[in-house]
């Protein structure tokens, strides 16, 4: 199947010059300018390649082959926003691969039998707003509220928070996501390929930590509230607890913001988030509960408020046994036996699941880097995820 690995790169490298940044990487955040720029560089690549393109009611962009038969689509696709400082493959390798392989299908094989579908999903990371998979969730018709900011920042770009709801999909049947692996496993284990079979749950917490501002010089130790010492404590035993469990179970505190932020104040406010993983959601809710526990301990020790907020709560997803199995057959008919591995990173494909099939293909990340400038995935490592993506949608499609 005609693959030009070339204009593979050269698409990759196109999209990740849309939002760089001056010291390293990519952020693209949601319905900003880069986000724009690139949904347009997208939406020209997918007439380009003979697709029909189409922008939903919160920018999620489909480019469309019509079937000899009606019937559910099959799509293919991921996210084109990224996280600050973000690689050059997170979600970008998802949409160039699939339009890629869609392209490649329609110019070897002609018309598909069912509709096939490339999907640039508008917002998975979360990195402007406080929200997670935008894009997937409007298409699975799980977004019942829209706050002030980003209706703001959807009208900016032509779009009615009012019609969200039209974004809502029943008509797809298989959704199928090529991305990087985003740790060391394939790496470390030799393998160029792992088909995905569950996405781990994760939490995001809030925590708010009160004591009180006081005047650096004057109060003494013994007499502080100090929001922050109290916060970098309850850092700490974050760390500590998932350390103990030990693997998989993994906690990262990422944003840490301290109130008034002086040299000279004893800090009063300190908030911070919390974001837990584990691949079963026993395992998830234990390591929730003694966070919680440990840091109440905490706050009362320090005579300290403490308010604990839940951003978000997602139980482990997963993959549909059917997309597996294909995806492992297009693998070996492809030359390659895939491993099967349980993604740590979240992915839209754990939202669309609540509508359709579900199923992903992992290629190796080197050193496991994801999230930083440094992300990286050998080309022939990508080339060959496409052509099992490819063999895949032909199995599915036509
Ligand atoms: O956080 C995640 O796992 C994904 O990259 N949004
Ligand atoms: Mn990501
Ligand atoms: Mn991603």
């Amino acid at each position: 199947m005609g693959i030009d690995p070339a204009l593979l790169e050269h698409r990759l490298d196109e999209l990740y010059a849309i939002g760089a940044e001056p010291d390293g990487g990519a952020y693209r955040p949601l319905y900003g300018p880069a986000w724009a720029t690139a949904v347009e560089r997208v939406e020209r690549w997918l007439k380009d390649a003979g697709l029909k393109p189409r922008r939903d009611a919160v920018g999620n962009l489909w480019g469309r082959a019509e079937g000899t038969d009606k019937g559910k689509s099959i799509v293919t696709g991921s996210h084109i926003d990224t996280v600050r400082h973000g690689g050059r493959l997170d979600g970008a390798l998802g949409i160039v691969a699939g339009l890629t392989a869609v392209e490649a299908l329609l110019k070897d094989k002609g018309k598909p039998r069912r509709p096939l579908e490339v999907v640039a999903i508008c917002e998975e990371e979360g990195s402007r707003f406080a929200t997670t998979f935008w894009g997937s969730r409007a298409i699975t018709g799980a977004i019942d509220s829209v706050d002030g900011e980003i209706a703001a920042a959807m009208r900016e770009r032509g779009l009615d928070p009012t019609k969200i709801a039209s974004a809502a999909r029943e008509d797809i049947d298989t959704f199928v996501e090529l991305h990087i692996e985003q740790g060391a496993v394939l790496e470390s284990s030799g393998t160029p390929l792992a088909v995905v079979s569950a996405i781990v749950g994760t939490a995001h917490l809030e925590l708010c930590v009160t004591g009180r501002p006081d005047h650096a010089g004057t109060t003494p130790m013994d007499l502080r509230l100090d929001a922050l010492a109290g916060a970098a404590a309850m850092v700490h035993a974050v760390e500590s607890i998932a350390k103990s469990l030990g693997r998989p179970a993994v906690a990262t505190v990422g944003k840490l913001s301290v109130e008034p932020d002086q040299i000279n104040v004893v800090p009063g406010t300190v908030v911070f988030t919390v974001d837990l993983r584990h691949p079963d959601l026993a395992g998830r809710r234990a390591l929730e509960e003694r966070i919680r526990s440990l840091c109440g301990t905490i706050s009362e020790e320090r005579r300290l408020g403490l308010a604990i907020r839940s951003l978000q709560d997602k139980p482990p997803v997963a993959m549909h046994p059917d997309v597996r199995a294909l995806l492992a057959r297009a693998a070996k008919e492809c030359g390659v036996q895939a491993t099967e591995l349980v993604s740590g990173a979240g992915h839209d494909a754990q939202i669309l699941a609540a509508r359709c099939k579900v199923g992903m293909l992992f290629v190796p990340s080197v050193g496991g880097r994801s999230h930083c400038p440094e992300e990286h995935t050998d080309p022939s490592h990508l080339e060959l995820g496409v052509r099992v993506l490819v063999r895949a949608l032909e199995l599915l499609a036509y």
